[in-house]
């Protein structure tokens, strides 16, 4: 029997498709360009559900695009270096290159169940010297433009990771991936200058991104508008200024003390011999909080005094310096002047430790002359304020900025809460940083025909101590570049986020040995015209890939200001039980089981049919039964016999082409927007009507015939094996997948109309026309809009409605 066998038909088309190389993109082919990019895994060993959710839908909107006449470049790779593996390396003892290729081989496997129209010349493995070398050289270019640079600072140190995070990988005070609390740690490291960009990375101009996106971008990038101020430090030997960023200017006649971080490099050289003991315990004990503990506003201020003075330089007032916790060194200049009045963290502090309170705006509901009881923001004027009294609210930052900027103890400043990106990680399975320290020299980059520097292999792990890499002599140690005598290299690798930064550039061109990529293809292939992937990488790889960008335009190797000129988040695909798929609560779908059973156009088109696929939501298996059944009703509609007759102008005929032509039109909107799942319902609206009509008696040939192309040809970019399958026998050119994507008629696609009348007592008042198959309450909706209805009613209500479907309405009142 001619059953619909899915483990059989998709093994033979996927071998065709690979054989036939159906999915190379070529690039000297015309055809305009369309390149459709899914986030690469990481190789952590099993395919899940969650990839098949973010990649099989993405490859559906990928042939979409090939069936519009588009080049389009599909591919796949994998985010290969990362802490697992070494984990896996010290748990296991497993060499975590073993682990990593291991798993890339079991996933690529996996990958390739799925159907997926991936261009498979050019997958891409980060861990591959061809490729880290580029991620090296990359880092050459940054440092010759200034923009990677060594410095030490108040790092985020993972104690169970034992190594340095980016800011972007702290989420709540902790390690993204180990869950540790992490504590700050001062230690010289490689730094990325993305705050180069921050203006600009602010600018979403001409890309299409979610707005969510755009805005948490926006709010972890924090600009903020002020002045710096400079205060004189009133100690012996400090001729520095005391330099405070702050948003209000305006308020700086009421600053009664002043705040540095415990970290802040000045404390040590003010802090008098009787404050001392006081300071240092403070600061160990400051050192120990996270940088979310001293942000709370919930948590009681605390804090010490230096015994040293600062002088206001507008009033000449003596003001004490403190320190406080709730001052974080790395924002702004790490030192506040506090207006205890207008800030409500300073006005806790000041209650606390009895220091003046002064209000320097009045305000028409609080009694400034009173005590206050709790810091007010926003006055009316100025007061206590000198010169500036009586100045309005709306003015007094400009006036009191330009003041200081005249007399050379200010300035407008822009702040930003990001930080420049933290690229060093004191671990092994990474790239290493290609640079050499010299002691005559000092940092002397690898030249550039050295690359790549070689991760050594077989290293010892030792659980407690430090990255590998320090332990491999013969490695570390090597002749300066610059004059041949020894030397050391830099022991630190780069996060990984780095090697993802670039990664769809080095697709349109994977195995150049001569650079990352050629500028011809560069020109050809990008941007990016569609990115998918999860929305969690909104402030890491999302937005370093466009500072990477953006340096790669300004090192004159790409063109345009945005790397992904589109952007769709899928959601969260969820267990049945409306948790997180994982081991532990034994919800987890895994998807070689669910191919196994149904197959892989099966399980691909359940994964878009749960619901929109931005929202995600419960993955339920047993939905898989309806998908089949449609799948089963697709083989029989086009296997099974059919009386076929020559009846075009039929009103059947007419019916199936409206139906079918409507279909079309519905789901080229439906894909476009990446709505699978009602474009799943209305596929399989239209494969029951011809399922109906095929019953109903002889059909139209060619309505029929049209009928079933279309469906097949729909249906291709979600089940693309059944579909070839099927495209075969109905004698269709291979491949399916290489034909052009079906057009709607607007005529045929039009619903039929009728002209029905419509009578007030029997007497003719209006005509409405409305679809042919319209109901009863369409029509009398309809009805009620007529004024001609209206008037003659007036104001009585139809006591009876008659209604002869098609021809006439009767209103009897
Ligand atoms: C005086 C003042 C008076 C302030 C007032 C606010 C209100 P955003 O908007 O986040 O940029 N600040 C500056 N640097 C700080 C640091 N390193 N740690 C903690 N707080 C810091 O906030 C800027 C304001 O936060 C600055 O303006 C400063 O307090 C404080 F009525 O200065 B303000």
């Amino acid at each position: 029997p001619d059953r619909y066998d899915p483990a059989v038909i998709e093994a033979k088309w996927r071998e065709r498709w690979l054989a036939d190389r159906l999915y190379h993109a070529p690039d000297d082919d015309p055809r305009p360009k369309w390149y459709a990019l899914t986030m690469f895994p990481y190789p952590s060993g099993d395919l899940h559900t969650g990839h098949w959710y973010a990649m099989a839908p993405s490859d559906a909107a990928a042939r979409y695009r090939r069936m519009q006449g588009y080049n389009v470049l599909f591919p796949m790779g994998f985010d290969a270096f990362g802490l697992p593996a070494e984990n896996a390396a010290i748990k296991r003892g497993i060499d975590p290159k073993a682990w990593t290729y291991a798993n890339i081989d079991r996933m690529r496997g996996q990958l390739r169940m799925m159907g997926a129209s991936f261009d498979w010349d050019r997958e891409v493995i980060t861990s591959d010297p061809e490729y880290y070398k580029w991620t090296q050289w990359w880092f050459l270019k940054f440092y010759e433009k200034g923009l990677a640079y060594r410095a030490e600072a108040a790092a985020n140190w993972c104690p169970g990771c034992r190594t340095v995070l980016a800011n972007e990988q702290v989420i709540d005070g902790r390690c993204e991936r180990s869950d540790d609390i992490v504590e700050r740690r001062f230690l010289t490291q490689w730094f990325f200058r993305i705050t180069a960009y921050a203006e600009e990375l602010l600018r979403f101009d001409g890309i299409d991104w979610p707005e969510r996106i755009k805005v948490m971008q926006t709010n972890w990038i924090g600009r903020s508008e002020g002045a710096t101020l400079q205060f004189r430090v009133d100690v012996p030997g400090v001729d520095e200024p005391l330099r405070v960023f702050t948003t209000r200017p305006d308020t700086v006649y009421g600053a009664t003390f002043m705040v540095l971080a415990p970290e802040h490099p000045l404390v040590e050289r003010i802090t008098t011999p009787e404050c001392r003991e006081a300071v240092d315990a403070y600061r160990v004990q400051a050192s120990r909080q996270t940088e979310i503990e001293r942000l709370s506003a919930e948590r009681e201020k605390t804090g010490v005094f230096t015994g040293a003075y600062a002088i206001n330089p507008f009033n000449g007032n003596r003001v004490p310096i403190w320190i406080a916790d709730y001052v974080l060194v790395t924002y702004g200049t790490g030192a506040i002047m506090a207006v205890p009045a207008h800030d409500q963290r300073d006005f806790e502090f000041a209650q606390k430790y009895g220091l003046p309170v002064i209000p320097v705006f009045d305000h028409p509901e609080i009694d400034v002359t009173k005590p206050l009881t709790a810091a007010f923001t926003r006055g009316t004027r100025m007061i206590n304020s000198g010169p500036f009294d009586g100045t309005p609210a709306e003015e007094a930052i400009q006036r009191v900025t330009a003041y200081a900027a005249e007399r050379g103890f200010g300035e407008a400043t822009v702040t930003y809460r990001l930080r420049d990106w933290l690229i060093s990680r004191q671990r092994y399975w990474g790239a290493p940083i290609p640079m050499i320290h010299c002691p005559e020299h000092g940092i002397v980059p690898v030249p550039e025909k050295d690359l790549p520097v070689l991760l050594p292999e077989n290293v010892k792990f030792d659980p407690t101590g430090q990255s590998p890499l320090t332990q491999v002599e013969e490695w570390v140690n090597v002749p300066c570049p610059i004059d041949g005598k020894p030397a050391r290299r830099e022991t630190d690798t780069m996060d990984t986020f780095m090697c993802s930064s670039w990664y769809q550039m080095r697709y349109i061109d994977p195995h150049n040995d001569e650079a990352p990529f050629r500028r011809e293809l560069a020109r050809k292939w990008l941007p990016v015209d569609q990115y998918t992937g999860g929305a969690e990488h909104a402030v890491m790889h999302l937005l370093y890939t466009r500072f990477f960008w953006k340096a790669a335009r300004d090192l004159g190797l790409v063109e345009g200001d945005e790397p992904m000129l589109r952007l769709f988040n899928q959601g969260v695909i969820l267990g049945p039980d409306g948790n997180r798929m994982s081991k532990s609560r034994g919800n987890v779908v895994a998807p070689d089981e669910q191919v196994a059973q149904w197959g892989a156009d099966c399980f691909r088109c359940q994964l878009m049919f749960v619901g929109p696929w931005d929202q995600g939501g419960p993955y339920n298996p047993t939905g898989m039964a309806g998908i089949s059944r449609w799948l089963h009703r697709l083989w029989s509609l086009v296997v099974d016999p059919v009386q076929l007759t020559d009846a075009p102008d039929s009103p059947a005929a007419r019916d199936l082409r409206r139906v079918t032509h409507k279909t079309i039109l519905a789901a080229t909107q439906d894909i476009e927007h990446f709505r699978f799942n009602t474009m799943i319902s209305r596929l399989m609206e239209h494969s029951s009507a011809l399922q109906r009509a095929r019953e109903a008696g002889p059909v139209d040939r060619a309505a029929w015939e049209e009928g079933i192309r279309t469906a097949l040809l729909l249906t291709a970019p979600l089940a693309p094996h059944i579909t070839e399958e099927l495209w075969e026998r109905i004698g269709g050119p291979y491949s399916i997948h290489q034909q052009r994507w079906p057009e709607a008629d607007p005529e045929l696609a039009r619903d039929e109309e009728v002209e029905i009348a419509v009578q007030v007592n029997g007497k003719l008042r209006d005509r409405v026309t409305v679809p042919a198959d319209a109901d009863e309450a369409l029509v009398l909706d309809r009805v009620r809009g007529l004024e001609r209805v209206a008037a003659a009613l007036g104001d009585r209500a139809p006591r009876k409605v008659i209604y002869v479907p098609g021809k006439l309405v009767n209103l009897v009142v």
